[in-house]
């Protein structure tokens, strides 16, 4: 009681007024900035709110934190308020230019590049003097004597403003989480974080992200590499004789499905085909349909499909590459067929920073990033994340025109992605009656994904493009969880075992070579395999690579397959939670071959994992690879009003 005493008594009323006056005018300021500045796609009012109480936390925090100097606490507070407002605004300039925030590793590249005083000049107003009004106004009031502060008696006082910001940081991160589940772990984009907790939380959630990642690689030196080197290379399958170069000096296309799962090939709904145009295309012989392939993604869901078609590298076990591991050397795809003459570019209808593309793709070396800016975002062409299929496909078809050839590319869809609704006349395929509307919809989003793929392949065919382009569609990841698994034992008729949806992971692979002939191939491969089959078709040897997949058609190719999780597939066998089954029965066994291939897998995504923790691949140079430099890379949008 006598220590609540000394809290409330030992500071004057005058003293108190000048904190709330300096907390509310930080508070405000920082969300007109939100407001005016910054575009976050505020879709609710639980986000508005949000948006509106988050600066709140970082104010009590921030500037509570002046009590701690007991006497100049109040010239302490509008130092601090300056740091903050600095902070501030150097992000609103930031975002003028590259609509994006500002993070630890871009601030640190800065300084490596000498920054451009320039052109952040001609982006700043004289009205951006608002960012410091409430600095200046705090100076007035104790220079004028407006405010005569005393010193405060105890240090401890500053535990108050600590307990409130921590308390309001809490119900804000409960409310963001409720609305954005694992909004910390995945942490998808910056816009997100910004948007739910405020870019002065984001700056120090960044900076904690930025300083594991970095220890990570601290300790590591070209020694780690020989080991690996050795291994990769004792298992790497040799190209297949007969495909090997059969495509060389062809472009090349990647088109991510959406949340595409391979039971709905060939599945009929009512007795319609749920996606005709890709059963055709698994039917008709020219094309290589791979009917066991898997998944193996992790949390980065998409950004992590992407970053194994590009790199032949797993994704984290945790979090996402995209976001975690975006500073390291790559030996990527693009990069390695820049010097063979390729220009590069990926298309995608949602924006730049979402799982930090913008920044991820220099490492990889696309030449150009074609992001929401470049289409038409109007409200009836976009759903959910971004644009819907049709119009994106549509209006890529001048861009991918525009490229230079030979290119690779790729076009990532949206349109089939949870929680799969459809606004009214995008389709008129029936839904699903499954008791789950989750599952309901897939149908419908999964058909009207189907028909933007057979009007883009008549307009590639119309424009050329089909003839000397390999073209390569893969379903990124699950597109129905667990969560909905009684409504998938009604649609597959069956049981959803732990060894079942083991063997749901499967997601469609379809390789169009133009010239060669294809085929339904039954190999068990999986997402990690693909980067080097076709780099292998374009006639690239890839012996040399530091990647851990290997290349599907060669004869030498092993069929097991590491989910990201430790779980894995093969022709015979399937580990689930480190419990062996019987693919033809189901049953679990005991399986001298479950526990030989268990070590395989774990060493594969080992090394994976040190690779792309320790940033191995930049003391490694590969024969014939000419390095890029991502500071070379930079996606805005000059054409964007
Ligand atoms: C967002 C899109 C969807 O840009 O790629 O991401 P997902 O949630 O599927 O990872
Ligand atoms: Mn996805």
């Amino acid at each position: 009681m006598n220590k609540l005493k000394k809290f409330s008594f030992n500071i004057d009323s005058k003293s108190v007024q000048f904190f709330l006056i300096a907390i509310v005018l930080f508070w405000l300021k920082t969300y007109v900035a939100y407001r005016i500045e910054f575009n976050l796609g505020i879709d609710n009012s639980v986000q508005k709110f949000l948006l509106f109480i988050n600066p709140l936390s970082s104010a009590f925090l921030f500037l509570g934190a002046a009590l701690v100097f007991k006497k100049h606490w109040g010239a302490v507070l509008i130092g601090i308020q300056f740091v903050l407002s600095f902070l501030l605004y150097a992000n609103v300039v930031y975002y003028r230019f590259f609509d994006d925030f500002i993070t630890w590793p871009t601030i640190l590249q800065l300084k490596v590049n000498g920054g451009q005083t320039d052109s952040a000049l001609s982006l700043m107003t004289p009205y951006d003097i608002f960012y410091f009004t409430d600095t200046i106004l705090l100076v007035l009031l104790l220079a004028l004597k407006v405010y005569q502060l005393k010193s405060v008696s105890t240090r401890k006082i500053a535990l108050i403003p600590m307990v409130v910001a921590v308390g309001i940081f809490l119900f804000n991160l409960s409310l963001a989480e409720a609305d954005r589940p694992e909004l910390l772990t995945r942490s998808f984009d910056r816009n997100y974080l910004v948007k739910y907790l405020g870019t002065y939380n984001f700056t120090i959630y960044d900076a904690v992200q930025t300083a594991r990642s970095s220890m990570q690689r601290t300790f590591a030196s070209s020694d780690d590499v020989t080991e690996i080197e050795n291994n990769l290379k004792a298992n790497f399958a040799k190209p297949n004789a007969d495909y090997f170069g059969q495509a060389k000096g062809m472009n090349v296309m990647y088109i991510s499905l959406e949340s595409l799962q391979t039971f709905l090939i060939d599945y009929k709904l009512d007795g319609q085909e749920v996606t005709p145009f890709l059963n055709s295309l698994a039917h008709d012989g020219k094309t290589f349909y791979f009917d066991n392939f898997f998944h193996q993604t992790g949390q980065g869901k998409t950004s992590d499909a992407e970053f194994m078609m590009d790199n032949s590298l797993f994704p984290l076990s945790q979090g996402s590459v995209f976001i975690n591991k975006a500073q390291n050397t790559y030996h990527a795809a693009p990069a390695i067929l820049k010097s063979r003459g390729y220009t590069s570019a990926a298309f995608h209808g949602n924006y730049k920073t979402f799982w930090n593309r913008n920044e991820i793709y220099k490492a990889f070396g696309y030449d150009q990033f074609f992001d929401a800016t470049y289409y038409n975002m109007t409200p009836e062409n976009v759903k959910n994340y971004g644009l819907k299929d049709k119009p994106f496909l549509e209006e890529s078809m001048p861009l991918l025109e525009s490229l230079p050839q030979p290119f690779y590319s790729k076009m990532i869809l949206l349109s089939n992605h949870f929680p799969f609704a459809m606004d009214e006349g995008d389709t008129d395929f029936p839904a699903g009656d499954f008791g789950d509307k989750v599952v309901n919809q897939y149908f419908q989003s999964a058909n009207y994904m189907d028909q933007a793929l057979e009007e883009f392949f008549h307009n590639l065919k119309e424009a050329g493009l089909y003839d000397n382009t390999i073209i390569v569609m893969y379903g990124d990841h699950y597109g129905i969880s667990e969560n909905h698994n009684s409504a998938m034992e009604r649609v597959t008729g069956e049981e959803i075992t732990p060894f079942k949806n083991a063997q749901l992971q499967r997601v469609p692979l379809f390789i169009h070579v133009p010239g060669v002939k294809g085929g339904v191939v039954h190999k068990y491969s999986g997402e990690v395999d693909v980067q080097p089959t076709i780099l292998h078709l374009l006639g690239v040897d890839t012996r040399n690579y530091l990647h851990v997949g290997n290349d599907i058609l060669s004869p030498e190719y092993k069929e097991v397959v590491p989910f990201r999780n430790g779980d894995f597939v093969t022709p015979e066998v399937t580990q689930v939670n480190g419990v062996c089954y019987d693919n033809e029965t189901g049953e679990e066994i005991e399986d001298q071959q479950c526990s030989s291939d268990d070590q395989v897998v774990k060493e594969k995504l080992e090394i994976s994992d040190r690779i792309v923790t320790k940033d191995l691949l930049r003391f490694y140079q590969p024969e014939g690879y000419v390095p890029i430099d991502p500071n070379d890379y930079q996606y805005t949008n000059g054409t964007k009003e």
